[in-house]
């Protein structure tokens, strides 16, 4: 460590070493508001942002905004919003100082500030990375789960805000109460359809308030939905000491991620947007194909490999890559999904799974199957059991979706096979918890129990007996035997297929 933080006097220096810098006025208006400042964004859109203000210029600056924790503020303001993006790949890291988030804000320390930012004139895009479990959607009905917390609170004080939705649905009110332009409210998380998803959400809550409101929303404002993709693991010690290294500036905020990254999005903005093709996005008039690809093939792979794998001991996926077993497996489950798909335009299939693979292979990532496997709830439906559910229909083998399934109940029991609890990390746990408590060891009574959990599995597949005793012969090895001789069976079965 030296005593040297990165701020806006230390970009010549490091700039001279040889590192990217922002070469734009940083001190240009906020454009966007951006809910949830986490490592993705910072390696995503925020980089794609650094791009086309550098390309082009605009009145594009980010004002981050913190949901919960105040973390990532108090690491990025004192540097003026600046930080090190590192991009690893086996032919080394290179780190880029990102420019683009002018500051960050923190909800729950000063949510008027918040709204005061969405209803700012310069203000014309509201954009969100607040993973899945942040929105409130009720995964039975595609609408708005009025008992989420953060929505149930909102709901009854809406002008005093504290999720997304009720901040957004506020903010707009303000802004049309003050004769602002029409904002664009822009997805980014990995949600199908994620920006009629969030649409809906938005529209809803405004109706429980105001229906007037709510039709304007409907009316007016657009909510384009993306494909977002970049491989962002947590940063680590040897993020800050790499930084350090190829900077010679410490920066606690600093991120790191793979060379790949992937924005499509659909070109519908209500008052102009940057010009983010410029760092590679693709603007688009359907985004869906490109969605269920990647969350079919690359985030339920992942799902996949991370719960198999973490059970089986493997800590980060490129160990899992490197298990000859579960690479079989895994290639198995991208084909399954492949299969669900109809054509993509642009892209091949085979060459796109291949891509992946490498992707997930990079010994220069150290992303931990344990972060892939958090909120399994809020995951499987759009990356496994949406699928499954297609693969039934056609009548196509369900093997790979039943391993992964039975995966998922595995390390929902909790311990893994040296006898260590771990947190599930699910915002549904406690539900999980008493379910898979009172089923004993029993893969049966797992499964009944947790396919009834409200509003996860499909009918058609919790009806399908095929699909029962799929899942529940599987995680019978797993429970019974262990994990490792549950994938041997499972390559057994692929290979003889
Ligand atoms: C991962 C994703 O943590 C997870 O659930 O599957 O974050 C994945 O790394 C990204 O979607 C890649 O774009």
């Amino acid at each position: 460590m030296s005593d040297k933080r990165l701020d806006p006097s230390a970009l010549a220096a490091i700039a001279a070493a040889g590192a990217q810098v922002p070469r734009y006025d940083r001190g240009r208006p906020a454009g966007i508001v951006h809910l949830g400042v986490g490592a993705f964004h910072k390696a995503h859109q925020a980089a794609y942002t650094e791009t086309a203000l550098g390309a082009s210029g605009g009145d594009w600056m980010i004002a981050g905004v913190s949901l919960r924790s105040a973390r990532i503020a108090d690491e990025l303001n004192p540097q003026d919003g600046l930080y090190t993006l590192l991009t690893r790949s086996t032919e080394g890291t290179s780190a880029r100082i990102i420019g683009s988030i002018s500051e960050v804000l923190v909800a729950p320390r000063d949510p008027a500030a918040v709204l005061a930012r969405i209803a700012a004139p310069d203000t014309r895009i509201v954009s969100l990375t607040i993973t899945e479990k942040g929105y409130g959607l009720d995964p039975a009905t595609g609408g708005l789960d009025r008992s989420h917390p953060a929505v149930a609170a909102d709901l009854l004080a809406p002008r005093n805000p504290q999720g997304a939705v009720g901040f957004i649905v506020e903010g707009i009110r303000l802004r049309r109460e003050r004769g602002l332009a029409v904002l664009t409210v822009l997805c980014c998380d990995n949600l199908p359809h994620n920006g009629a998803i969030l649409r809906r959400l938005v529209v809803e809550f405004a109706r429980e308030l105001d229906g007037e409101l709510a039709s304007f929303i409907e009316a007016e404002i657009p909510f384009p939905s993306t494909m977002v993709d970049r491989i962002t693991p947590a940063s680590t010690q040897k993020t800050l000491d790499d930084t350090q290294a190829l900077t010679g500036f410490d920066d606690p905020a600093a991120v790191e991620t793979e060379p790949f990254s992937q924005w499509i999005i659909e070109d519908r903005f209500a008052s102009g947007r940057p010009e983010w093709e410029a760092g590679g996005a693709l603007f688009v008039t359907d985004v869906a194909p490109y969605e269920k690809m990647k969350l079919r093939m690359l985030n339920g792979a992942h799902s996949m490999l991370a719960y198999a794998g973490f059970i089986a001991g493997h800590a980060f996926v490129r160990e899992v890559m490197a298990d000859t077993d579960l690479a079989v497996l895994i290639e198995r489950q991208m084909q399954a999904a492949a299969m669900t798909l109809d054509p993509v335009p642009g892209i091949d299939l085979d060459a796109y799974a291949k891509d992946l693979r490498a992707r997930f292979a990079n010994r220069e990532i150290a992303h931990q199957t344990y972060q892939i496997a958090m909120d399994g709830t809020q995951k499987l439906p759009q990356r496994l059991l949406e699928p499954a559910m297609i693969t039934l229909r056609k009548g196509l083998p369900l093997d790979a979706y039943a391993f992964a399934v039975a995966g998922w109940l595995r390390y929902c029991v909790g311990m893994d096979e040296t006898g260590k609890r771990y947190e599930l990390r699910d915002p549904r746990e406690a539900e999980i918890a008493a379910l898979v408590d009172g089923a004993g060891c029993d893969a049966g009574s797992i499964v009944d129990r947790m396919f009834a959990l409200p509003g996860l599995m499909p009918e058609e597949l919790s009806r399908s007996d095929e699909w029962n005793r799929a899942v529940k012969s599987r995680l019978e090895i797993m429970l019974a035997k262990s994990m490792r001789q549950a994938i041997a069976a499972e390559v057994g079965r692929a290979r003889a297929a």
